[in-house]
């Protein structure tokens, strides 16, 4: 029986269709009960006719109505600072005196330093097309702020995945059912992606075997078939050496190589030297466990991969993708429904036309600066030479601009759907600059989270029941429309209105900031054109919810070919590699940490952070349920790690590089490679016990493609502590 049940033919009560707007790939679809007569919802659950969602929602979300909407820490009401910077006093003033402050000191900064002063800041607090980047674009635009590269996530593992592919597209969960081995290769599926698990479990249920290649014995390796642990970083030596076996042992599809793939003798030659025992001595896999999943990936066809984001947080982690996406080519494992690999199924929705919703006209032939979003401490620098230096440059033929053309400070900071001083890396530089007193921030937010302790202005947000967005998926083919349950709580405001009635103080004048949300939905649906779209309305979006990309189903893209790369092949060569500064051809680039060989009696260790099950990178950090789950902010070491440093399970510990400091507690665990310690994020700094979270030592390096964060790519000094520190 659906959860919602009961409310259905209940006259009392009206039942309406949503999405769940977090940064997850599976985009779940969910139905709100809503009672009449108090405006209140009151129950929410997964909709049970969406095919990917099948009626259930995560941990996290399922009690979405306690843990965001109704939260006792919501924010209600437009707040002024009245403390200093980071002390989080604030005092609640009035819409109409908090926009007319806000415009005033917009426009100041506009005339007195240019519009590029003006900096916003935004990620993937909801990834609606209209609350995300909707009017906030169409103002931005407008008024000719800096722009901001949005790397902070997958863009290495994405540029890798379309020099080898052409477009982020390949495996739908669907036919994951129908797979005869499963790699799950750099992603805690039981975590971050839970409604790819039934098809995994489906497939497992007709025989195939999951295998999860990951540094930890996650929840997904504890429930797979067998855990392979590696290094971090090292993902790219095992699959060249995979490559190896697979030629070496002439175990590769050769007619679908000569058909659809470019450059395979280049990749043999490649490959030569790649012999399981070198890889073995990099990625600490035995040689022998190499050479049989080599052997296994070839001959259970079909193969399915599915990796995510995990391991592209790395140095290399552009090429790491790049590489392990030649894999289904090359066993011709695109075949047959069950095969190939998934990263993102974010390719489907590439041809959606977003014109009329960004309007990017509105610039009017500017080109404002742009901004690397994982350089923020520089970004908000006042010495030219940083703010250079935080300028985008994805690829390495990109010029990095002289310090003579940094442009103006940062003068004005607005911050939407993120909250940058916990997420970001190299955290000290970020809350140097956000405690810059000629620094004015704005920040928009549902909560009083780090970030917004750091605002003059804190601007209260609504959540998901009191908005109109349409979603798009990362991990499936579905579109989904959120319709408003309730009002407003409180004198919260969708940030597309908050954004609508700054453009009218700034006296903007063009009618797309007068435009409903609603209008601007209905005009986006209606722009669509492209033929994926073909059977797209209003009318049936509004009746169901939820819209499949028109594609196939089973959907087998590459079957014969057709991929969306220049050549129209899988490319092992990739001339547009070459062109971008690239080795055209699969290759191992060893992450930064490797680069610390110091032997001392207290060696570095390797530190990743990926996310605590129960939060979502910080959002769900202040739920009171889901803390008590998570208990405190702790540190998994290897007991081998821990005996040479003579720390015991519970103890505090001091995690530093020269980055900065964090104190944790150690959970001494084999779930762990040794040499590797994991730190389960994102803790909100202000709820952890030194007020500080584990991006005190993620350093702004960035990724070899796309100019992404290196989050899992870093060396860490871990001592024992007799006493946990308290207070920054
Ligand atoms: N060390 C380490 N750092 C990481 C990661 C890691 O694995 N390790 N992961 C990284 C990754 S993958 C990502 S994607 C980033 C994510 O970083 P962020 O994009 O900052 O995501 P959240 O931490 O979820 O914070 C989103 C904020 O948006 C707010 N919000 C939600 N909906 C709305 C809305 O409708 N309006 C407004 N105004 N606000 C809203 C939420 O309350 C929340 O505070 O973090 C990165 N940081
Ligand atoms: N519950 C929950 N769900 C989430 C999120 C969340 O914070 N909480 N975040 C969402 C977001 S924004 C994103 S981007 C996705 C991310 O989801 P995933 O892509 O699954 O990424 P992570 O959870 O960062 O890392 C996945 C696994 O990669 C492993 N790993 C780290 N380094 C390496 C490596 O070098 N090689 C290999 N093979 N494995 C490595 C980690 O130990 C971890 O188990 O999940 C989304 N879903
Ligand atoms: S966070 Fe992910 S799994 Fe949880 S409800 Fe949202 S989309 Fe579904
Ligand atoms: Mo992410």
């Amino acid at each position: 029986m659906a959860k919602l049940e009961l409310y259905y033919d209940n006259p009392a009560f009206t039942v309406v269709t949503g999405v769940c707007p977090h940064d997850c790939p599976d985009t779940c679809s969910w139905q709100v009960a809503v009672e009449k007569a108090s405006g209140q919802a009151v129950a929410l659950a997964g909709h049970p006719l969406h095919p990917i969602t099948r009626g259930s929602l995560c941990g996290k979300v399922d009690r979405y109505l306690e843990g965001r909407t109704y939260h006792a820490g919501r924010l209600l009401t437009p707040l002024r600072r009245c403390g200093p910077k980071g002390s989080g006093r604030f005092e609640p003033v009035s819409w109409s005196s908090a926009l007319a402050t806000i415009a005033r000191r917009l426009q100041e900064t506009i005339d007195g330093d240019g519009p590029e002063a003006v900096l916003p800041f935004s990620y993937s607090g909801t990834l609606g097309f209209l609350q995300g980047e909707g009017m906030a674009s169409r103002f931005f635009h407008r008024l000719g702020a800096s722009q901001l590269a949005r790397t902070i996530c997958s863009e290495a593992g994405f540029e890798g995945y379309l020099y080898t592919i052409g477009a982020a597209e390949g495996m739908l969960p669907e036919e994951f059912a129908h797979a005869r081995l499963i790699l799950i290769w750099g992603s805690n599926t039981l975590t971050s992606n839970l409604h790819l698990w039934p098809f995994v479990q489906q497939a497992r249920r007709q025989g195939a075997r999951l295998l999860t290649i990951d540094p930890a014995n996650t929840r997904t390796a504890q429930a797979s078939d067998e855990w392979i642990a590696l290094h971090p970083g090292t993902d790219g030596a095992l699959a060249l050496a995979m490559m190896h076996v697979l030629v070496d042992e002439n175990r590769c599809d050769a007619d679908y190589i000569a058909r659809y793939t470019l450059g395979f003798d280049r990749l043999v030659e490649r490959v030569r030297d790649w012999t399981p025992e070198r890889a073995a001595s990099i990625t600490g896999i035995p040689a022998q466990r190499i050479v049989d999943l080599a052997r296994d990936y070839a001959l259970a066809q079909p193969a399915a991969i599915r990796i995510n984001y995990g391991l592209q947080r790395h140095y290399g982690g552009g090429m790491a993708v790049r590489t392990i996406a030649c894999l289904p080519a090359l066993v011709g494992a695109w075949r047959q429904r069950g095969g190939g690999i998934q990263l993102s199924s974010s390719g489907l929705f590439r041809h959606l036309d977003h014109r009329g919703l960004h309007r990017p006209d509105l610039l009017s032939g500017r080109t404002p600066r742009t901004f690397n979003m994982n350089r923020l401490g520089d970004a908000l620098s006042l010495d030219p030479a940083q703010r250079a230096r935080a300028r985008y440059r994805p690829r390495p033929v990109d010029p990095l601009p002289a310090v003579e053309q940094a442009g103006p400070p940062v003068k004005a900071l607005i911050v939407y759907n993120c909250n940058p001083a916990a997420v970001v890396p190299d955290q000290n530089a970020v809350l140097a600059g956000l405690r810059r007193p000629d620094l004015f921030t704005v920040v928009l937010e549902q909560f009083q989270t780090d970030t917004a302790d750091y605002a003059d202005f804190v601007l209260p947000a609504t959540t998901q029941l009191e908005h109109w967005d349409i979603h798009r998926s990362y991990g499936h083919g579905y579109l989904a429309l959120n319709r408003p349950a309730i009002a407003p709580v409180g004198a919260a405001l969708p940030n597309s209105e908050i954004f609508r009635r700054l453009a009218a103080a700034l006296h903007y004048t063009d009618p797309c900031f007068t435009e409903t949300d609603e209008e601007i939905l209905r005009a986006w649906v209606a722009a669509q054109q492209h033929p994926r779209f073909a059977n797209l309305g209003w009318e049936q979006l509004s009746a169901t919810g939820f819209y499949r990309v028109e594609v196939p189903s089973p959907y087998l893209p590459f079957a014969e070919g057709n991929f969306p790369t220049p050549s129209g092949k899988c490319e092992f060569f990739s001339a547009r590699m070459a062109d971008d500064g690239y080795d055209p051809l699969p290759a191992y680039t060893p992450p930064r940490w490797q680069q610390n060989t110091v032997q001392t009696d207290n060696p570095p260790l390797v530190c990743i952070s990926p996310p605590a099950h129960s939060f979502l990178n910080s959002s769900f950090a202040n739920v009171p349920r889901l803390l008590r789950r998570e208990k405190q902010p702790t540190l998994q070491i290897h007991p081998d790690d821990a005996a040479q440093r003579g720390i015991g399970d519970g103890d505090p510990v001091l995690v530093s590089n020269p980055q900065g400091r964090v104190c944790l507690i150690a959970e001494v665990t084999e779930r762990l490679i040794a040499g590797t310690v994991l730190a389960p994020g994102l803790w909100w700094p202000k709820l952890s016990p030194d007020q500080r979270n584990i991006n005190q030592v993620t350093p702004a390096d960035e990724t070899d493609m796309g100019a992404g964060a290196c989050f899992y790519d870093l060396s860490v000094w871990v001592t024992r502590l007799e006493e946990p520190e308290g207070g920054a």
